[in-house]
């Protein structure tokens, strides 16, 4: 019988590093010279849609390369198998929970494979290129369509929900997240301020805000997240 009743993982690039999407702040986290600050912002895409619907365009066309690792699939296993509620939020905008099985998943920062109408604020699944000529499939309307991501200024998604999970989660982990980005770098802190549940963050090597946590470890999300969740499941 696993001790805890409600768990909350954040999850970051790193979690998906390991099934071959780089991270953004790694050495090889560039995309053609563009830091992701300078890409991932209303005012680059009014300044250059081209060069922003191609940045994405370009990922979206490599998701269909990669599959769901093991860090992946122990936290689909751990949704299936808990007694309590479990709640992935995720910063990142592959569908690679979703292949692994996972099914409570909420993307904070939008999703690749959604495309958002400025013309309508329709959203429709989009699998292939959105182009400066696409066609918003609810309004018809040319060219009012962009990748339904959060950019850097923009509010991220469902954060009244992520809040009410914060605030009633008894085990709160971080996996594969440099902590650079807010508001979810602050989730931590968010929880202990709540004062119920025991904080773990998986990564790497230590974050940002490495110190807030009660509780670290260190490696690659492959290995260290079967491992949290066998623990987890042994109780
Ligand atoms: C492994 C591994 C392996 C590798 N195993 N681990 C000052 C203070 C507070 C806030 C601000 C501030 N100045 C500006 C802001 C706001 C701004 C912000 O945070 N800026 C910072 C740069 C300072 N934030 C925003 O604008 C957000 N909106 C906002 O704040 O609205 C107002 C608001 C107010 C109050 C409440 C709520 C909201 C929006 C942020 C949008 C972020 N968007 C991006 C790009 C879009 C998505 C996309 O294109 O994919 O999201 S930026 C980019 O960073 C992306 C990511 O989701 C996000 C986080 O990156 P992540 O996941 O942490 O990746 P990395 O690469 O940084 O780290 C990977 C980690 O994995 C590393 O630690 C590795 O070691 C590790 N790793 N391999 C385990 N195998």
């Amino acid at each position: 019988m696993a001790k805890y009743r409600s768990i909350v993982v954040l999850t970051g690039a790193g979690i998906s590093a390991e099934s071959g999407i780089p991270t953004f702040r790694g050495s090889d986290g560039l995309w053609e010279g563009h830091r992701v600050e300078d890409v991932a912002t209303p005012e680059a895409f009014a300044r250059d849609p081209e060069l922003v619907l191609q940045f994405y365009n370009m990922r979206r066309a490599a998701l269909k390369t990669v599959e769901p690792n093991p860090a992946h699939q122990a936290l689909a296993k751990l949704e299936d198998a808990f007694d309590g509620d479990l709640l992935i939020v995720t910063q990142n905008v592959d569908d690679l929970h979703e292949r692994a099985g996972s099914k409570n998943v909420l993307h904070m920062h939008g999703e690749l494979k959604k495309a958002w109408c400025l013309g309508c604020d329709g959203r429709a699944l989009w699998e292939d290129d959105i182009l400066e000529t696409s066609r918003c499939p609810h309004c018809a309307r040319e060219g009012r369509l962009r990748p339904d991501i959060v950019w850097f200024g923009e509010m991220p998604y469902q954060m009244e929900r992520i809040d009410a999970a914060l605030s009633a989660c008894d085990l709160f982990v971080s996996i594969g997240t440099s902590g650079n980005v807010y508001p979810a770098a602050g989730f931590v802190a968010l929880v202990r301020h709540y004062g119920r549940a025991h904080t773990l963050e998986l990564n790497l090597d230590p974050s940002e805000g490495s110190r807030l946590f009660a509780e670290t470890r260190h490696g690659p999300a492959s290995k260290l997240v079967p491992a949290f969740v066998d623990e987890v499941l042994g109780g």
